[in-house]
């Protein structure tokens, strides 16, 4: 049985939670209390030192990184649904989850933190800067998406759990990039049982 610490805001263990349901992995969630500072304790350092959520604990093997822990559920279990095996359809899993890390993640943290979680303490020119950055990334995500049902192929992927747990956490906030491609897309995504249920309750 897998155990995943995880936070039921936190879109980087949105997608893990998904994968796990959709993959039908037995699993038990293990809450770290972000607010209260639960990633800060000693006992949590010493299994993911960046204090950050998602970390996945099989058996005396630690993984933390989200597109990580994907990648290593889908080839440990030859999830090749969710992680193709042909080479070009791997790599461009492989692309979107690396963008979603390198491009997006950065933005949706400016934007999100301080719309949401700062408080008095927000910085306004981060949410400007994250959203002027988000119509440039928007732009790409919706051109992608023309005419395609998920992001690689006609069934979804990892990577589009990934990318779009970064969209609903956006949606949450008020920040969703426009695009007539992204809407339908992110409609089809909510349709994934396992996905829909790892959003948090409102
Ligand atoms: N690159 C990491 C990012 C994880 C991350 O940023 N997690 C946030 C919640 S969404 C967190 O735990 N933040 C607490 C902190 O940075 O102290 C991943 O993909 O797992």
């Amino acid at each position: 049985m897998y155990k995943l610490y995880f936070h039921p805001f936190s879109q980087h263990s949105r997608r893990v939670v998904a994968l796990l349901n959709e993959a039908g992995l037995e699993h038990e969630l293990s809450l770290v209390d972000l607010v209260k500072g639960d990633n800060m304790q000693p006992s949590y350092l010493a299994l993911n030192p960046n204090h950050k959520v998602p970390t996945l604990v099989d058996g005396d093997f630690r993984l933390y990184e989200s597109n990580a822990i994907l990648r290593y559920l889908c080839n440990k279990h030859e999830l090749t649904d969710w992680y193709p095996s042909d080479l070009q359809a791997r790599a461009a899993v492989d692309q979107w989850l690396d963008w979603n890390q390198t491009r997006v993640a950065g933005a949706v943290f400016d934007v999100v933190f301080n719309k949401m979680f700062a408080g008095d303490k927000a910085d306004k020119a981060a949410i400007e800067r994250g959203e002027k950055t988000l119509v440039e990334l928007g732009k790409i995500l919706d051109d992608a998406l023309a005419g395609k049902t998920f992001l690689v192929g006609d069934k979804p992927t990892i990577a589009d759990l990934s990318v779009a747990s970064n969209a609903t956490q956006l949606q949450i906030a008020k920040s969703l990039p426009e695009g007539a491609n992204i809407a339908a897309w992110l409609g089809r995504v909510m349709e994934i049982e396992g996905f829909r249920k790892a959003m948090p309750q409102m």
